[in-house]
């Protein structure tokens, strides 16, 4: 019965159609919505149990929101924000005796844990809940890093909406994303233009905290990033990275005074917080107290803390750091906290409870969160690394919490899965061929891709410069010694750089300084007329920054329909013989979709797909791609 109009065209079944023959039979498209959005949620679920689950599925836990009471007056550090601007945030920040709590479980903690997986959906299920049980953060970290283009490329939902969304139902809490300088939230400079108008389209759609990081901890990379927030009245955070240990006298060129000399630039720059990013969990305890110290003898504005757990020693670095004076850090529900994620909410603030520092969070409220957490999880189980335990390796060989879960699969998809350890050994090398430098999105990919690389090709750093001559390097790597990463401190080892750029020059300015402006305007017009959509700036956006993987997207979306409503278990499990689902296909609209069978494969080789769909039979065929 779906099977109609342009489906069922003979032209169009023979593949003997261009874009022209469906231009030219619009009735073809005359398809009733309901009966569309019906079939493309079959669509969706045949190819998913054909070609990827088989049926097999386990049960999952329906995760419980609490019954939450909205008090009579919901206000929060947003209001503030509001009501007195960057200046008065800091102001109050700097009032505060309380340690102030940043929650990333809905940013970093998904990405370090689970590969940036989490939906929207299961974000929005507990987001009002959230905004009472969780009223005394200082923040939600919720946007930016990976997450604007793993929505995009493995969700296949819009990052905006899922900012929009959750702003609408946590109106009193900052929210806060994370601003890879210069990369934007990519891998890659951009013109000056895109970063401006990203940092525009977000603070208009609910970002109010910008934390801007380089990845050489090059200043000049973050300017214009740092410009445009304080323009655009947001709160500047911005950061400089910690790598190596100052506690180490051994070591001499990430000391505490390169930090300390670091942070006073950053507050000439007209940062309004001071970030301390230490994305590996290298920062330990008694370091991060001889950190605070130091810095709050020297500047003046807030600083605030992001760690990691890998090492185990995460809560530790938070309590050293509060009891030096450290103003807000940076923690994750304790249901998605731990490992290569942040340090442990719940168990902090359970720590300070009836100390100077007090949170002022009750813990009978974030447990709730906690459970809620707790119940989503399984469903992302094939996301996560399989890391049971905090690493004290880490110290030695300095990878960041995410990259060091995605390693081990990278390198076995190079299939030098039996070499890992000798890769983890090149990174530490690597790093240090590359001048030491520091180690975060995009810099630590290129450290990671020269590891491989000279694993995969028996290179050493004794032989490199000789037998790798001829050889074409990662681009990562070409693009770093090229300075389009920007300039690292020391400068660039200048023998590797020769072998690597074979004659073409570094440059030693602003990358950005000369990319041409991103032509808006043409990109608006090929969006229009390839997608027939009216693209918004954010859509040009979203283009500009990841053009393959946008229209990737839409395409997915003009074949399945707008996923974003259906249940994350059937999202990324679909259904087991003989069960039932619920999927709302637009605001209150809900399908009772049954899986009743998957038939065997015919002569074909498409497989008979057997629906209930609120009690009405339905057939579609699916090809076997095994
Ligand atoms: C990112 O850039 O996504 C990071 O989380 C870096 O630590
Ligand atoms: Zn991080």
């Amino acid at each position: 019965a779906f099977l109609i109009n342009v489906l069922n065209h003979e032209t169009f079944l023979k593949g003997q159609c261009d874009t022209g023959f469906l231009a030219d039979h619009p009735e073809l498209f005359q398809i009733t919505p309901k009966a569309d959005k019906e079939l493309r949620v079959l669509k969706f679920i045949g190819e998913k149990v054909v070609n990827e689950t088989k049926g097999i599925k386990r049960d999952f836990d329906v995760p419980v929101v609490p019954k939450v009471e909205l008090p009579a007056e919901l206000r929060g550090t947003k209001q503030l924000l509001e009501e007195r601007g960057p200046e008065g945030v800091v102001e109050w920040i700097k009032s505060q005796k309380k340690l102030l709590l940043t929650d990333t479980t809905m940013r970093d903690a998904h990405q370090s844990l689970m590969a940036t997986r989490m939906r929207t959906r299961d974000m929005l299920k507990i987001a009002k809940d959230t905004s009472i049980l969780a009223k005394d953060l200082f923040s939600l970290e919720m946007w930016g890093g990976a997450t604007f283009d793993v929505a995009y490329r493995f969700l296949k939902e819009s990052p905006w909406i899922r900012l929009e969304e959750l702003r609408k139902k946590i109106p009193n809490l900052l929210f806060q994303m994370l601003l890879r300088g210069s990369n934007a939230v990519g891998y890659r400079n951009y013109p000056d233009n895109i970063i401006r108008s990203f940092i525009q389209e977000s603070a208009a759609s609910g970002i109010d905290v910008f934390r801007i990081f380089d990845s050489l901890n090059w200043l000049k990379g973050m300017e214009v990033a740092l410009d445009e927030v304080l323009k655009n009245g947001k709160i500047a955070e911005v950061c400089l990275c910690y790598t190596g240990d100052i506690l180490d006298s051994r070591k001499e060129k990430y000391t505490l005074d390169y930090y300390v000399k670091m942070a006073k630039e950053i507050e000439n720059m007209g940062a309004h917080i001071l970030g301390i990013k230490d994305m590996s969990s290298l920062l330990k305890p008694y370091a991060a107290a001889k950190l605070m110290k130091a810095l709050k003898e020297e500047i003046s504005i807030p600083i605030h803390l992001h760690t990691h757990d890998t090492s185990g020693n995460g809560v530790a670095t938070i309590l050293m750091a509060a009891e030096a004076g450290v103003d807000i850090v940076d923690t994750a529900i304790n249901s998605l906290s731990g490992l290569t994620s942040q340090p442990a909410l719940n168990s902090v603030v359970a720590a300070l409870e009836n100390t100077e520092r007090d949170t002022g969070i009750d813990l009978d409220d974030v447990q709730k969160l906690s459970d809620y957490w707790a119940a989503v999880r399984p469903v992302y189980e094939q996301f996560e690394s399989g890391l049971k335990s905090g690493t004290t390796e880490i110290y030695k060989y300095e990878i960041p919490g995410g990259q060091y879960s995605n390693l081990k699969p990278q390198v076995e998809s190079f299939g030098l899965g039996h070499r890992f350890n000798e890769v983890k050994e090149m990174y530490k090398k690597a790093n240090e061929m590359l001048g030491d430098i520091v180690k975060v999105t995009p810099t630590s990919k290129v450290v990671g891709d020269l590891a491989i690389f000279m694993v995969q090709n028996e290179l050493t750093p004794e032989n490199i410069c000789e037998k790798a001559k001829d050889m074409a390097f990662p681009d990562s790597v070409v693009d770093y010694f090229k300075g389009l990463m920007g300039q690292p401190m020391g400068g660039f080892p200048e023998e590797l750089q020769k072998v690597v750029l074979k004659g073409e020059k570094p440059i030693t300015c602003r990358p950005g300084e000369l990319l041409e402006p991103e032509d808006f305007e043409k990109i608006e017009i090929y969006l229009k007329k390839k997608f027939h959509m009216h693209p918004t700036q954010k859509d040009v956006l979203s283009y500009a920054l990841y053009p393959k993987v946008f229209e990737e997207y839409l395409k997915y979306v003009n074949e399945y329909g707008d996923l974003s409503r259906m249940g994350s278990d059937v999202f990324f499990h679909g259904l087991y013989e003989g069960e039932t689902c619920e999927v709302e296909i637009a605001e209150g609209k809900v399908l009772i979709v049954k899986l009743v069978e998957i038939g065997r494969v015919d002569h074909d080789g498409y497989r008979r797909v057997v629906f209930e769909v609120n009690g009405n039979r339905r057939e579609i065929n699916v090809f076997d791609k095994a």
